[in-house]
């Protein structure tokens, strides 16, 4: 059966109607080729042939054009309204031997973001940087570097691609950094990602968490860097020997080498939140290199010491929660005071039956699922969410996706003392969505539940950046923490984790007509259906309305199993 690829390019955010600076278009053949990061050959899909794929340069202002051609036995997708690339939400995948081409206007937005294969198994080859840059003639709200690097961090798993169309997915073998996973596993000694610096030299990283499944820490040995942008968002300027990245997370910081000439790792290890579901992967650092200029091989680097398993959830916490926004720097706005709909949305794991005749992994021998506000989401099957919206076809959603979860309930200590309570661990699986008003202001509390177990999650919305008003740990108690929320200067982004057994706040304006999704971004989650949608109406002016779909938007084939489960498809997402 051949997968369902899709490409989608995350949170488009404003669309105008300034003219574009240039046309920037890329040819993306997705094809087989082999590779051998570890001991052994695989055959793997790419874009063009590399891992990671092609860095994608781009001025703030240009428009963006990706022809996808598919070369490989899968399905694909890309995304913007109609190429938003959320599979199932706003089109169908692009099948094998098909072509498609998105466009898109970048406008509001400098930094990084990355485009990746949207489902399981694909976007853990399908992915590479979008760089966005300030169009000609302005200048960065920083120092200017000397040069510029990408950093991207991916997952890999030593087996055919196909394998890992399971659910859950296995432990991957290794992590990779700008596709190498250098000396600390065995056949890649000697492949290690080099940066050459220059002593007194500026450079800025451009970092991304391109893994599926998992938040890691990255640190420089004797560095530190200062982070200018997070999710492709100004920040105010932010010197730290740490940071964090929850997968589809992007940090831009910039590193002095201001060390004596030498060579120095840096390295990234991950960060396992949830207190022993899963088997987890062994706690190894993975190294990449900085080599200045006049350094001699013969001494061995500079290695870092990371967080350590105790000290990990504090030092998370602290980096994410320092982030702040650089007031009256590019693209900054004020924070809506006044909000039009007030969200709390319970978040975590839970239960479904195990269909009979299966094995299943989860506690008392059933499957693990997961849900927001008691709702697995269940992705429409024949054709996508927007266009059912778009041609009033009945039957695909309901839109009751409820303001509060069904009760109330100690959410971060989750016991069971009542039936209601031993409901929420088998929630109802429905396709529901909650309609939202052209420009109207929605704040979201989002709260991780102790249900299983609690887990950092990161949560990402399409079609939007969000403002993080509040991280926090235990309940979320409007009396005690809605007045300590952060109007002034809380940073925006596209993806935040949520911390585990704790909670965030967000807030965004929904001024972008369309289906958006707002989903966990562990890819291993997808399928557990920690996911939403919203629908954005139309407001009054044809530019503030969804156009109709581009005539040759790919249609579903209406073969159920490709789209039984999100797990089969692959976006291309920024
Ligand atoms: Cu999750």
């Amino acid at each position: 059966m051949p997968l369902a690829i899709q490409a989608f390019f995350v949170s488009l955010l404003f669309f105008s109607s300034i003219a574009s600076a240039a046309i920037v278009e890329h040819v993306f053949q997705v094809k087989n080729v082999v590779v051998k990061p570890l001991c052994k050959e695989q055959r793997i899909p790419t874009v063009n042939g590399s891992l990671p794929g092609p860095t994608i340069n781009v001025r703030e202002g240009d428009t963006l054009v990706v022809h996808v051609i598919n070369n490989s036995t899968f399905s694909i997708t890309i995304h913007c309204p109609w190429m938003d690339g959320a599979n199932m939400i706003t089109q169908c995948p692009i099948q094998p031997r098909n072509n498609f081409t998105y466009r898109f206007d970048i406008t509001g937005q400098e930094g990084t973001l990355f485009w990746h294969a949207h489902v399981v198994n694909l976007r853990a080859t399908l992915h590479g940087a979008l760089i966005i840059r300030p169009r000609s003639g302005r200048p960065y709200p920083f120092p200017k570097p000397y040069k510029e690097a990408p950093l991207v961090f991916g997952q890999w798993w030593d087996t055919d691609i196909e394998q890992l169309n399971l659910r859950p997915a296995p432990i991957c073998d290794a992590y990779l950094i700008n596709g190498l996973a250098g000396d600390s596993y065995p056949c890649s000694e000697n492949r290690m990602f080099k940066l050459k610096v220059i002593q007194g030299k500026t450079y800025l990283l451009r970092i991304i968490n391109a893994a599926l499944n998992t938040h890691l820490f990255f640190k420089i040995a004797d560095h530190n860097v200062t982070v200018v942008s997070v999710d492709a968002a100004y920040t105010t300027p932010y010197g730290s020997d740490v940071m964090i990245l929850t997968p589809g997370q992007t940090v831009d910081a910039l590193l002095t080498a201001d060390q004596p000439i030498g060579m120095y790792y840096m390295s990234i290890i991950p960060y396992l939140s949830a207190s022993s579901l899963a088997p987890a992967p062994p706690r190894k650092v993975i190294n990449s290199l900085i080599v200045y200029k006049g350094a001699t091989s013969t001494t061995s680097p500079s290695r870092s010491l990371m967080p350590s398993q105790i000290n990990s959830v504090s030092t998370a916490h602290r980096f994410s929660s320092n982030i702040t926004s650089l007031v009256g720097g590019p693209y900054w706005t004020l924070v809506p005071r006044h909000v039009d709909e007030k969200m709390f949305v319970t978040m975590g794991l839970g239960l479904e039956q195990c269909p009979s005749e299966t094995k299943c992994a989860g506690p008392s021998g059933q499957r693990i699922t997961g849900s927001l506000s008691n709702r697995t989401f269940l992705m429409p099957g024949t054709i996508s969410l927007q266009e059912a919206y778009f041609y009033n076809i009945s039957g695909v959603y309901t839109d009751d996706f409820p303001d509060q979860p069904p009760i109330k309930f100690d959410y971060a200590n989750f016991r069971v003392h009542t039936d209601s309570e031993k409901k929420m661990i088998f929630p109802e699986r429905k396709t529901s969505v909650k309609t939202l008003k052209y420009n109207s202001t929605v704040e979201i509390v989002v709260q991780n539940t102790g249900i299983i177990t609690t887990e950092s999650h990161p949560m990402h919305l399409h079609g939007f950046n969000f403002y993080v008003l509040g991280y926090g740990f235990g309940n979320y108690v409007p009396a005690r923490d809605a007045k300590k929320l952060n109007l002034v200067n809380p940073q925006m982004h596209n993806t935040v984790g949520v911390p585990p057994g704790g909670w965030v706040a967000l807030r965004f304006i929904a001024n972008n007509p369309g289906a958006w999704i707002f989903h966990c971004h562990m890819d291993a989650h997808l399928p557990y259906g920690i996911i939403m949608a919203f629908i954005v109406e139309n407001g009054p002016t044809p530019e503030t309305s969804l156009q109709p779909p581009p005539s040759n938007l790919p249609q579903c084939t209406h073969d159920p199993t490709i789209y039984e489960s999100p797990t089969t498809n692959v976006g291309l997402s920024y």
